[in-house]
């Protein structure tokens, strides 16, 4: 089997290319990515001879046409990710995140493949701290940021192709992943390297935000259940019941990494900032036997602690701007 993976050189899409390999003995990748800020060959630098990287943009027509044609099936995790980002400047978020998943679309469309688009808990808004509600597949969307508005828009123009053009597409909408190669603008690993580079880690507001935490492999083997055995036309919510706030995330890491509990400071809040996000994944569990590996959070975070440790070369030449970026927004 030929799959084309859109955002290979990023987060989730790095790990979906590693273990792909590790468990589909049968399955070759393309993996097409622009290498933006948030992209890195260094992630796919153990894949070997069954994967190939294309540089372009999931909005080059012609590009992708030739890439889908020539592939058996589309998984797309290419996205504009981080909210900051998408507050401070949302049209990089409307072009990939909107004109990249149409045109990826329509490409779909005209050589009748299977697509899988890879979303995000945070198209439906956010809850209350004692909500007893969360998240599921008939939660009406409500997206809060920029961000979230186009990643909303993207999966209402792939629930709309299904529909007119009756593609063969499904669509899963994941809470926060956390794991090996992560951006180190993003809440965990930014904790984690500011540790590890003698900053103190940065709490936005009170921290009293909650977030649903995965483990990126956990994500990628659900998105795999439902690539074997997902309803075409399917729409699935993948969570691992990981509900913390941050504020008890950031003690957990200072705990891990032997600092005292206090070792943090209060930043400027995020505009907008969602409360809390909340998954219930009975759908996947039930109708496609799905279950998560990493149960116990401490444990992940460990190992993602060890990873960042043992990978400083992978994260080191980005602290410095990254941290310069956050400082003019008192964050
Ligand atoms: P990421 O920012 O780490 O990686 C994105 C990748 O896409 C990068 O390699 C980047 O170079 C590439 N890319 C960006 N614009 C592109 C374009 N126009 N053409 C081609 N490639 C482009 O993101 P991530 O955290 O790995 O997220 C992957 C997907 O999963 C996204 O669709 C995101 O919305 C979704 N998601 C993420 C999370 C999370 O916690 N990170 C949770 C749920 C869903
Ligand atoms: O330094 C920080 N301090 C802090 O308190 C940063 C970077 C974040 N935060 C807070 C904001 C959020 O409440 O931590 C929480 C997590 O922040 P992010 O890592 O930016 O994630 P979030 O905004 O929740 O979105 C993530 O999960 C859903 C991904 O970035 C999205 O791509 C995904 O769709």
């Amino acid at each position: 089997m030929h799959l084309l993976v859109t955002g290979g050189c990023g987060f989730i899409g790095s790990n979906f290319v590693h273990y792909t390999l590790g468990h589909r003995p049968e399955c070759r990748i393309t993996v097409l990515d622009a290498l933006t800020y948030a992209g890195s060959k260094d992630s796919l630098a153990a894949a070997g001879d069954r994967v190939e990287l294309v540089v372009g943009r999931i909005e080059d027509a012609a590009l992708v046409d030739r890439l889908v044609q020539a592939s058996d099936l589309v998984v797309h995790f290419a996205a504009e990710s981080h909210n900051d980002n998408s507050i401070a400047n949302p049209l990089p978020f409307v072009t990939t995140n909107l004109v990249g998943t149409f045109t990826l679309l329509e490409a779909v469309r005209k050589h009748g493949r299977r697509f899988h688009h890879v979303s995000t808990d945070e198209v439906f808004g956010d809850l209350e701290l004692d909500d007893p509600e969360r998240f599921r597949e008939t939660t009406p969307y409500n997206p809060s940021s920029p961000y979230s508005a186009t990643k909303a828009g993207s999966d209402l123009l792939v629930k709309a192709w299904v529909r007119t053009f009756r593609i063969q597409a499904t669509i899963s909408n994941c809470s926060n992943n956390y794991g090996p190669y992560q951006h180190i603008e993003k809440f965990i690993p930014r904790q984690i390297t500011n540790i590890l580079s003698g900053r103190k880690p940065k709490l936005y507001g009170a921290g009293a935000n909650v977030r649903d935490w995965i483990h990126v492999d956990d994500h990628n083997s659900a998105v795999w259940a439902i690539l074997d055995h997902g309803q075409p036309g399917g729409y699935y919510m993948i969570g691992a019941d990981g509900e913390q706030n941050n504020k008890a995330v950031i003690e957990l890491i200072l705990a891990l990494m032997d600092k005292p509990s206090d070792w943090y400071e209060h930043v400027n809040d995020r505009p907008g900032h969602d409360l809390r996000y909340a998954i219930d994944a009975g759908k996947i569990r039930r109708e496609l036997g799905w279950t998560p590996r990493y149960t116990t959070f401490r444990d992940g975070l460990a190992a993602t602690i060890a990873w960042y440790r043992d990978n400083a070369h992978w994260w080191r030449p980005l602290k410095e701007a990254v941290e310069a970026r956050y400082a003019k927004q008192g964050q």
